[in-house]
């Protein structure tokens, strides 16, 4: 697996432990989203562009970033994974962790969505229509999803500990809006052969690109594997 950059500094790999959560007080938390807020003035624009080892653009990638001087305020976000003529839309969805998502059913059949998958385990009763039900990823990993009654159903949500992350389109290009600082730079998807390496990069204000070069197999039957 190749990863080069154009104009972005990086910095040694650093083992891949998570950045400790800090407990604050109430007022070093004010003053915590008062930094974050002047940082995000100066954000700079990162652009990550993935492409398969053929060179093709790689559709359907996961980009996140986790921020190593510290995390912006948790939030609770809402997606929606919808089942449409016995596909789920999207295949692939990336959240941060802590968001909602619902699984309306816009077939005139009736789906059964389940997960077995330890950062999410979880199943739906059979149903039609839109049920009010809302399902919390409240764990960072992969969570594969899929249909009790057609076994050709399958989708994948991508939880992440960072509010950073980003699916790559057709063009295999994302951008991101980042304030500057210290990252570890990770990329999944889901016909990877192998593990992408976790990288550090620092962010300054100024625009920068990324390019990620994933080996993949187009026709692997199994998900490729989270990284920890
Ligand atoms: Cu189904």
């Amino acid at each position: 697996m190749i990863f080069t950059i154009r104009s972005l500094r990086f910095g040694a790999a650093r083992p891949a432990a998570r950045a400790p959560r800090r407990r604050l007080a109430a007022p070093a938390a004010a003053s915590l989203l008062c930094l974050w807020a002047a940082q995000a003035a100066l954000a700079g624009q990162i652009t990550v562009d993935v492409t398969a080892k053929s060179g093709a653009p790689a559709q359907d990638a996961v980009i996140w970033l986790d921020p190593l001087d510290g995390m912006p305020p948790a939030t609770h976000g809402a997606a929606v994974v919808d089942q449409v003529n016995k596909h789920f839309v999207p295949r692939v969805t990336v959240v941060r962790t802590g968001t909602a998502i619902t699984f309306p059913n816009s077939d005139h059949i009736r789906h059964q969505v389940y997960s077995f998958s330890p950062a999410k385990t979880f199943s739906l009763k059979l149903y039609a229509g839109s049920p009010n039900i809302a399902v919390d990823f409240d764990r960072p990993g992969l969570v594969v999803l899929g249909c009790n009654i057609h076994d050709q159903m399958v989708a994948f949500v991508g939880v992440v500990d960072t509010p950073y992350f980003a699916k790559t389109p057709a063009s295999g290009i994302a951008t991101l809006q980042l304030p500057p600082g210290r990252y570890r730079l990770r990329a999944w998807h889901s016909n990877a052969v192998s593990a992408f390496p976790a990288r550090e990069i620092t962010v300054g204000g100024e625009a920068g690109s990324i390019a990620v070069s994933i080996d993949l197999d187009d026709a692997a039957a199994r998900a490729a594997e989270w990284p920890e």
